[in-house]
């Protein structure tokens, strides 16, 4: 008899649209600048690229380049405190390098998601 223990599996992919505004960079404060964003997890690698309405598909496209990319090893997320964004559903990322980042969706089950995404992202990477 197999006995099928049903793990938590953590996402390694995972993309979708989010808006995102970059509030710290290196350490310093930078203005914020919400932009819907199209965002991809690639293990533990979150990679980021602006543009819509570019009609270039990022993957099949010329765009070959993502925006922006952020590294979780030893980053943290924690759900943002009102003072740093009136939006409802923010997610604050730091990374190692002193970047703050906040993350949004209005859908609750979308943020709910990206949220565990990123935790068992960061915790499984914790140790590299
Ligand atoms: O933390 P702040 O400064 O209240 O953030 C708001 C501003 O960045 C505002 O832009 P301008 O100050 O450049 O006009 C944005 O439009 C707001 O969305 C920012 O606040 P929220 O609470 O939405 O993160």
């Amino acid at each position: 008899v197999y006995v099928v223990k049903h793990k938590q599996i953590t996402p390694s992919e995972k993309c979708g649209v989010l808006n995102v505004t970059k509030i710290t960079e290196h350490g310093k404060k930078v203005r914020k600048n919400w932009a819907s964003t199209w965002t991809v997890l690639q293990g533990s690698t979150l990679l980021f690229a602006k543009g819509q309405g570019s009609g270039t598909s990022w993957f099949g496209g010329n765009q070959s380049k993502p925006e922006f990319t952020v590294d979780l090893r030893g980053g943290s997320v924690e759900w943002a405190s009102k003072e740093k964004s009136s939006k409802k559903h923010v997610i604050e990322l730091k990374t190692r390098v002193g970047t703050e980042l906040l993350i949004q969706s209005e859908i609750d089950s979308v943020i709910n998601d990206w949220f565990r995404a990123l935790s068992e992202t960061i915790n499984t990477h914790a140790w590299e």
